[in-house]
């Protein structure tokens, strides 16, 4: 198994430790980018790509908890990303899953055993505890656990499911303590199985938004889903905010290099249940793109649609364990030509925002040579207008190299 031995890794370690316990202490990772200077950046418009908190400080503590966002904005973030279901109350929190069992210790507590349930989300059948069958107040009573088996567990337990409200709360005090502006990009998460439930999402994340002062293009604020009918229902409302068109896939095939579909990831469930048998991948040709323009501002795609990956097959035909690690996988494929898609989607008059980079070994393509700067320096260069890390901190060092190497 790859470690995280290298310097930068054991470093950051210990920030996120550090930050954890002493979160109000830990400011030093500001930054403002420039937007002028000797080399054009290929951006949409031209300014310095955005760096979003994927869940927060998914990589150090949690998910979703106040916790986690509070020490991605610490550590510079630009934007932090929150998960949107909804609880039996109809109140949104933040949450990757609906099923509870995932991301909080539910399973450990007595009082709830009897809500195990076996159910459907988007086709896919699970067994757990479901958020709509919780009142918030139950669901403040549960501790938030990492959804990774390789990342710390030391705090499993040790912090709250976070609200909407309580994130732009404390997104609006961050701000004016920091003297910047720090952005959120909820998403509606499996939108057509709230809708089913009589929990839709839309209504409220509208209501608070423009409750916020924030229903406009220009406020600090993104909201993204897979669904296509979950944003055209968003600014059929009246949401004006910037929508964005999430992309997905199931995986890569190492042997080809290509991305393979099978559900729920091969297409948006909204178009599942409409019998819309297209693929996620009908979204990036040029009239996918032009199809997403007539409702959205960007596009979010998994990073292999921009940055395709292969691995190196050997004499009979197999995937090369290309680092010697003993298995075969993500760590043992090499990044091939880029495609067009950042420049298409640019023509079609939308920026892209690309997911998920990560700083864990076995997460990064064999010849970025465990540097996970190496990864977010392709990507930058190539013109991307933002991402969703893990791990802000080093998203942020490196577009600070970047930035360096275009004159600012
Ligand atoms: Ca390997």
């Amino acid at each position: 198994m790859a470690t995280l031995s290298n310097r930068t890794m054991t470093r950051w370690s210990a920030v996120a430790l550090a930050c954890a316990a002493l979160l109000a202490a830990c400011g030093g990772g500001d930054d403002s980018p420039a937007t002028t200077g000797p080399l054009a950046l290929k951006t949409l418009d031209g300014s310095a790509p955005v760096v979003v908190a994927h869940r927060g400080a998914s990589g150090y503590l949690p998910e979703h908890t106040l916790e986690a966002y509070t020490l991605a904005i610490d550590l510079g973030a630009d934007v932090v990303e929150p998960d949107l279901i909804a609880t039996k109350d109809g109140v949104l929190i933040a949450r990757h899953d609906p099923n509870l069992d995932y991301s909080t210790n539910v399973a450990s507590r007595p009082e709830f055993a009897a809500r195990k349930k076996t159910t459907q989300v988007d086709g896919e059948t699970q067994t757990g505890w479901f958020a709509s069958d919780f009142t918030l107040a139950e669901i403040k009573t549960l501790g938030a656990i990492t959804t990774d088996a390789e990342r710390a567990t030391v705090y499993n337990g040790a912090f709250k499911v976070v609200t909407f409200q309580e994130i732009i709360d404390l997104v609006k005090a961050k701000s004016a303590a920091k003297g910047r502006t720090i952005a959120i990009y909820p998403e509606t998460k499996n939108p057509t199985y709230h809708r089913a439930l009589g929990l839709p999402l839309e209504d409220t994340l509208i209501a608070q938004l423009v409750a916020a002062g924030w229903n406009s293009k220009t406020a600090p604020v993104y909201v993204q889903s897979f669904e296509p009918s979950s944003l055209k229902t968003l600014r059929s409302k009246g949401l004006n905010t910037r929508l964005i068109q999430l992309i997905d896939a199931d995986d890569v095939d190492l042997k080809t290099g290509a991305l393979t579909f099978a559900a729920p990831y091969d297409r948006p469930y909204d178009w599942f249940k409409a019998g819309d048998t297209r693929l996620f991948s009908a979204m990036v040709t040029p009239a996918g793109l032009a199809e997403i323009k007539t409702y959205a501002d960007g596009i979010g795609p998994w990073k292999p649609y921009i940055v395709p990956v292969k691995g190196t097959l050997d004499a009979t035909g197999a995937v090369k364990d290309l680092n010697g690690d003993g298995k075969v996988n993500w760590a043992d494929a090499t990044t091939q030509t880029p495609t067009t898609l950042i420049a298409d989607a640019h023509k079609a008059g939308l920026f892209v925002h690309a997911y998920t980079f990560r700083n864990e070994q076995r997460r990064l393509a064999y010849d970025y040579r465990g540097d996970p700067k190496a990864e977010y320096l392709q990507f930058y260069r190539l013109g991307l207008d933002g991402l969703f890390s893990d791990f802000a901190d080093t998203a942020i060092a490196a577009r600070r190299d970047y930035l360096t190497e275009t004159g600012r």
